[in-house]
């Protein structure tokens, strides 16, 4: 069970002297997991190797792109057939055509869609875009949201702003901060009373359906369509998050499960199948604004990457073959039955929430978890030892009390057996709050 991390240490102190922290995006420092990060040398179907040539069970898998396990072969062949006719032209290619009818069809709310590099953009696009569209300022968010690091985005944010304690950023003016509100997730009062206040100011409101950055947090019934009735009525452009949702819960994302229609959706992760990728797209009013046709401008070099484009749609039309998300049911159900049944046997106070493949484990205390706050409260302490137990077990869980975990179609149940196992292992010996 000792692991050796020697190597991994010696990159990460190298990593430390050229990039900020050693890493290109915060959580991957592990600092919340009181542990240097692991420096990863390879990736397949379920399993990634470390520098130090440890082999782990990975539920990161890049944070949710990998729904097809890591360098899935069709994928790659694609790929490189793509990468053999050019790499990028910043002109227009057939194939963004095939991607952008596909995911038309697929979410019956988008009618056209953009193409970005990164969910960052087109989060940020799409807000602008609505900002246009209504000729208001202000946007409404929910805390505990990440929507990617757009100024006006990352204000009681999620994700990794969340693990460092930075959940509104410094280097933001505090006029930007001001046109951002925020409210409670799964909270329609407070939601309604901030629509009220703010009668004719707000431009739109984004969320994650099903919120991932704080943890995985599930949306209470009828909270979906109460914000569709109220934005409508209100004039308010409603925004979709999907970059995580999307392609992961159904084919058609949170929206398809929860039969709601947003007036613009913001994708990425899966639709680039392991590449760099984004999009937002939805009503073709709205859409109808985006320069070329209209005034608000948005653009980009490597926007619609042949590559990505191309990997993008050898993933969907995978995912688009009979028993795809059933048998990600089955695993993630084998995991929260696996683990639960032991939590349960051993009045454990951890919380696990799940939604198909993608899941999280809360050091609650006895609380449910339905909001930032009750994510905030957890045990820190607690999950740093759960992470580092797993690790040490051989099982790659995202290093953040406030990120959710990822299955992929590679993982095998025989996988999902010893994770159950590396758990009980791992929780026996934590003392939790
Ligand atoms: N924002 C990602 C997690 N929700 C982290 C991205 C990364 O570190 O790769």
């Amino acid at each position: 069970m000792k692991k050796n991390f020697g190597a991994s240490g010696k990159c990460y102190t190298l990593a430390a002297k050229y990039i900020p922290g050693g890493v290109n995006s915060p959580v991957r420092a592990f600092k919340a997991v009181g542990k240097h990060p692991i420096f990863i040398s390879s990736g397949n179907g379920a399993y990634i190797r470390d520098v130090d040539g440890n082999k782990f069970i990975d539920y990161v898998m890049s944070w949710g792109p990998l729904i097809l396990g890591h360098a899935d072969e069709m994928v790659l062949r694609r790929a490189a057939a793509a990468m053999k006719r050019g790499t990028t032209f910043g002109a227009p290619t057939v194939k963004e055509i095939e991607l952008a009818r596909l995911i038309t069809e697929i979410y019956p709310s988008i009618k056209k869609v953009r193409l970005t590099s990164s969910g960052t953009e087109a989060a940020m696009s799409a807000i602008r875009l609505a900002r246009g569209f209504t000729g208001r300022e202000k946007i409404l968010k929910f805390e505990g949201c990440y929507h990617g690091h757009a100024d006006s985005l990352l204000v009681k944010a999620g994700s990794g702003a969340a693990t460092f304690g930075v959940p509104s950023s410094k280097g933001i003016n505090k006029s930007v901060a001001a046109d951002t509100i925020v409210v409670p997730f799964n909270d329609i009062e407070k939601f309604e009373a901030a629509v009220k206040r703010e009668k004719g100011n707000i431009a739109c409101v984004i969320l994650e359906p099903i919120p991932a950055n704080m943890g995985l947090v599930l949306p209470r019934a009828g909270f979906h369509a109460k914000i569709r009735e109220i934005t409508k009525e209100n004039g308010i452009v409603l925004i979709f998050d999907e970059v995580i949702s999307g392609f992961r819960v159904a084919l058609g994302g949170a929206q398809e499960i929860y039969g709601i229609k947003p007036d613009l959706t913001v994708l990425g992760k899966i639709l680039g199948g392991g590449f760099p990728i984004g999009a937002f797209g939805g009503r073709d009013d709205i859409m109808g604004l985006l320069a070329p046709d209209g005034p608000v401008y948005q653009a980009g070099t490597l926007s619609g990457n042949p590559v990505a484009v191309e990997a993008g749609i050898a993933t969907i039309k995978a995912l688009m073959k009979k028993g795809t998300y059933g048998r990600l049911n089955d695993l993630g159900g084998a995991l929260e039955e696996g683990i639960g049944n032991f939590l349960l046997r051993n009045g454990v106070n951890v919380t696990m929430k799940r939604c198909g493949s993608l899941f999280t484990l809360f050091f609650t205390g006895k609380r449910d978890v339905i909001d930032y706050d009750d994510a905030s409260g957890c045990d820190t302490k607690a999950f740093a030892s759960f992470f580092r137990g797993m690790l040490s077990r051989g099982v790659y869980l995202a290093p953040s009390q406030f990120e959710a975990n990822f299955i992929s179609l590679k993982h095998s149940f025989k996988d999902i057996k010893r994770t159950v196992q590396a758990a009980e292992g791992t929780i026996r010996g934590i003392k939790i709050l």
